[in-house]
């Protein structure tokens, strides 16, 4: 085929894509979630590979302000004053106190039904991966077991040096920054930019995306590097690719199925459209409330 057909055709299918697109926002326009049946019919094969990536909206629902959308973090601060090493070693009182902030929001907070659908899904479907970019706890909190927290955990503490665990680290009453025996300062256990995610996740997450048959991308604005590649990788891997967002992202366009509203009535819907029972939830925040990471 030459170049000129080449382009045609892609042409053609990009406004096939939108046509897509545009009839599934029509509906939810109209305020009803369409769950299609080719998602019905992916998350129903037999030994579905299910891999949902979760960011910052997810936990919006629960009072967890966002990064990018409005009322996000990076619209009243610069993430280059708060969230690099150099940021840390230039100021790390003003560093945290924003995490000391986000950690009194996030100890108020409770999880939503976005998350406890979650929980469900991973009871339900034989293999089943959460992946998140989320440092809130909400989805363990909910009932995951497993989730896959790319970018750390706020209620934890690491030496900056010697990357030792810290218990109950935080900020002195008399605004001293908490450090460690071998000198250095200890600070938030979460991933700043320029710094690498946890190496053993972040396999754990591309393998997944690898070997997904469905890939639900739920609450991110997938502009964050490596997280936002994982649904690429899915994609070449073949599986059917979810976008589940009120808003348009970037990269909305490269999904399969975009499903415009917000986590929590998206994904209990779709829930309800697979006859996942919701079941009681009461017991799961219980059972692990502590912000620590591996209390199960
Ligand atoms: C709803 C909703 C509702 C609202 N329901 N939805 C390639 C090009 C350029 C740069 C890079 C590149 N590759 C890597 C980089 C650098 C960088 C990067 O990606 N930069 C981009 C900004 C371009 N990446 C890194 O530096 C990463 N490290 C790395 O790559 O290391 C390489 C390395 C290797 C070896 C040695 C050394 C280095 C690290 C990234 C760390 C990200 N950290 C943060 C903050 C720290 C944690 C914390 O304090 O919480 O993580 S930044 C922030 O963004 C946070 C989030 O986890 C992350 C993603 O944000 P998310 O979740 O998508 O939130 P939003 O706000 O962006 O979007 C929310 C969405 O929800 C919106 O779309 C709403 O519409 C939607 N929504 N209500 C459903 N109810
Ligand atoms: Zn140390």
């Amino acid at each position: 085929m030459s170049g000129g057909e080449n382009a045609a055709c892609r042409a053609v299918d990009t406004v096939a894509a939108w046509e897509n697109v545009r009839w599934r926002l029509s509906w939810a326009a109209m305020g009803e979630i369409v769950i299609s049946e080719r998602l019905v019919e992916a998350l129903t094969a037999d030994r579905v590979r299910v891999v949902v990536l979760t960011g910052a909206g997810i936990s919006a629902e629960s009072g967890i302000p966002t990064f990018r959308s409005a009322g996000g973090w990076w619209k009243s601060y610069r993430p280059e004053d708060l969230a690099t090493p150099e940021a840390f070693a230039r100021d790390p009182k003003t560093v945290w106190e924003w995490y000391e902030h986000r950690r009194r929001i996030v100890g108020a907070a409770k999880p939503n039904s976005g998350h406890y659908e979650l929980a469900r899904w991973e009871r339900h479907f034989e293999k089943f991966t959460l992946i998140t970019q989320n440092v809130d706890g909400l989805h363990r909190r909910a009932g995951s077991t497993q989730p896959l927290e790319l970018h750390g955990n706020i209620g934890l503490s690491i030496c900056h040096r010697c990357r030792q665990s810290k218990e109950n680290a935080g900020l002195g009453p008399d605004g001293s920054i908490p450090c460690c025996e071998c000198g250095g300062l200890v600070r938030p256990a979460v991933v700043w930019f320029g710094e690498p995610l946890p190496p053993q996740t972040l396999q754990l997450a591309w393998d997944a995306s690898e070997r997904a048959d469905a890939f639900l991308s739920v609450g991110t604005s997938s502009i964050v590097q490596p997280a936002a590649d994982l649904a690429r990788i899915a994609k070449q891997a073949g599986a059917l690719l979810v976008e589940i967002n009120p808003e348009e992202t970037e990269m909305s366009y490269h999904f399969d199925e975009v499903l415009r509203g917000s986590a929590g009535v998206v994904l209990p819907a779709i829930g309800r459209r697979l006859g996942i029972k919701p079941d009681d939830h009461s017991l799961s925040d219980q059972v692990t409330e502590s912000a620590g990471n591996h209390e199960d």
